[in-house]
């Protein structure tokens, strides 16, 4: 009876919930979700007018550069060498499927020409609109194309930076006006949503700002940012357009699609991911090709290919996509060291993709050896470690397996099959350095 009383509150509280929800994606956001996940693989470009000092995306906050300093590298920005065909190019050569680029960061630089604001890429010297030029070149190469916008800004007056954790050495005395400033960011998000063709996905970050820091009990904002506002605008613009938050919290009633940093979702090495992955919206999550995310001149500890292959087969296992982010120099070029490592994850990718793109995760819990992806009727094992023994072993999968094989090759591989899980035996393989993938074929 007790059991039946707490089962209808179950019930009743799913239905508050639901009721209290009021977003229902379009049928075109669904799908773009859908052709989300098959593309698995992107490309993040933090870069700016804070690329000129060489020292991350955070120096104006980290070295305490007040407003009327930091704005002199307006005059200072210029992009000689951005190619917007090159950038495109080194994605691709990845074998990447979309780009993210940061439009407006929290220095509150907009990499376009916005009508909204005289803090833009269109006046420095420089004196074109950049994202103009990304976004018709992702149109020619046929690649999607992400908006990162920051909520948080540590230039303008009206953003509510008395309550902000960050941006304490801005200079600024007005008082905030958070109305003024949510007009603004609808204002600008209509321009990114109206002027550059359709818009994969919109990145949003900087809610931390508000709040205490990750891992607090409470974690309540200290204003009210209206993303229903905001975030209805968008899906109003575009549809099909992915909104996604980098609040490190459950995700927000809005939105599409949930964003890990740093981390696999589900774990927290980097002490941001205390939330819990969503079973309902695609997953993604972001690294590093060093320790920067903007153009750091000094920060030289670059990721292997095999470590960053292997972040993006694990992010794929756990039903995540995985952006991958460059950090352009001031110039506009970006430094061998990144794109000889995006080559090389490239024609990894080119041999064995089949067994990332269009997979889904979470089908089989990480192993010792490794991770599964899965497709239709094929399991992707993914031997990661070269295993002690001469075989895998699979346990608790009791679909009925028709066959395994080596992905490479084709070449047929020994199996049992017991009601404990699966053998697969792998004796004599000779294991490639990044990723030995077997292909388990399960009887339809
Ligand atoms: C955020 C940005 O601040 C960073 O510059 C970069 O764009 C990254 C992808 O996203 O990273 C964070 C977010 C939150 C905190 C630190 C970095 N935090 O709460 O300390």
């Amino acid at each position: 009876m007790t059991k039946k009383i707490f089962l209808s509150f179950l019930l009743f509280c799913q239905l508050a919930i639901a009721f209290a929800q009021s977003y229902r994606p379009a049928a075109e956001n669904l799908a773009a979700r859908r052709s989300f996940q098959d593309n698995k693989f992107g490309m993040f470009i933090h870069w700016g007018l804070s690329s000129t000092l060489g020292a991350n995306e955070w120096v104006m906050n980290n070295r305490s550069i007040n407003k009327t300093n930091y704005a002199r590298l307006l005059q200072v920005f210029d992009p000689v060498h951005f190619d917007a065909a090159k950038w495109v190019a080194a994605a691709k050569s990845a074998g990447m499927n979309y780009i993210v680029f940061i439009t407006r960061h929290h220095d509150g630089f907009s990499n376009w020409d916005t009508k909204y604001s005289d803090w833009k890429i269109t006046n420095t010297p420089y004196g074109k609109d950049v994202l103009k030029q990304l976004a018709d070149e992702c149109k020619k190469q046929d690649m999607k194309l992400g908006l990162y916008y920051s909520l948080l800004d540590w230039y303008r007056d009206d953003y509510p930076y008395e309550t902000g954790r960050t941006g304490k050495g801005s200079g600024r005395t007005a008082k905030s006006n958070y109305a003024s400033y949510l007009q603004f960011m609808k204002n600008q998000l209509t321009e990114l949503l109206t002027n550059y063709g359709p818009i994969m996905s919109v990145w949003f970050d900087g809610h931390w700002d508000q709040t205490n820091p990750e891992g607090s009990a409470d974690l309540r904002s200290r204003i009210d940012w209206k993303y229903d506002e905001i975030y209805s605008l968008i899906h109003q613009l575009q549809p099909a357009c992915l909104i996604g938050n980098n609040h490190h919290q459950t995700p927000f009633d809005g939105e599409d699609f949930q964003m890990f940093e740093k981390d696999l979702p589900g774990q927290n090495k980097s002490g941001l991911s205390y939330q819990r992955p969503s079973n309902e919206i695609p997953l993604e999550t972001c690294e590093t090709m060093n320790n920067s995310w903007g153009y750091n001149i000094t920060d030289t500890q670059y990721k292997s290919v095999k470590s960053l292959v292997h972040y993006l087969v694990n992010a794929a296992a756990n039903n995540a996509n995985f952006l991958l982010n460059i950090g352009p120099m001031a110039d506009g070029s970006v430094q061998p060291e990144f794109t000889d490592t995006l080559k090389a994850i490239g024609q990894w990718m080119k041999r064995n993709g089949e067994s990332i793109y269009g997979t889904r995760g979470n089908v089989f819990p990480a192993q010792d050896w490794g991770v599964v992806t899965a497709k239709d009727n094929t399991l992707f094992v993914h031997v990661l470690n070269r295993p002690n023994a001469g075989y895998i072993f699979l346990p608790g999968l009791n679909e009925k397996i028709a066959g395994a094989r080596l992905f490479d090759g084709k070449r047929k591989l020994s199996f049992r099959q017991q009601p404990e899980g699966v053998f697969v035996y792998t004796e004599k393989l000779s294991q490639p350095d990044i990723d030995t993938i077997i292909e388990l074929t399960l009887s339809k």
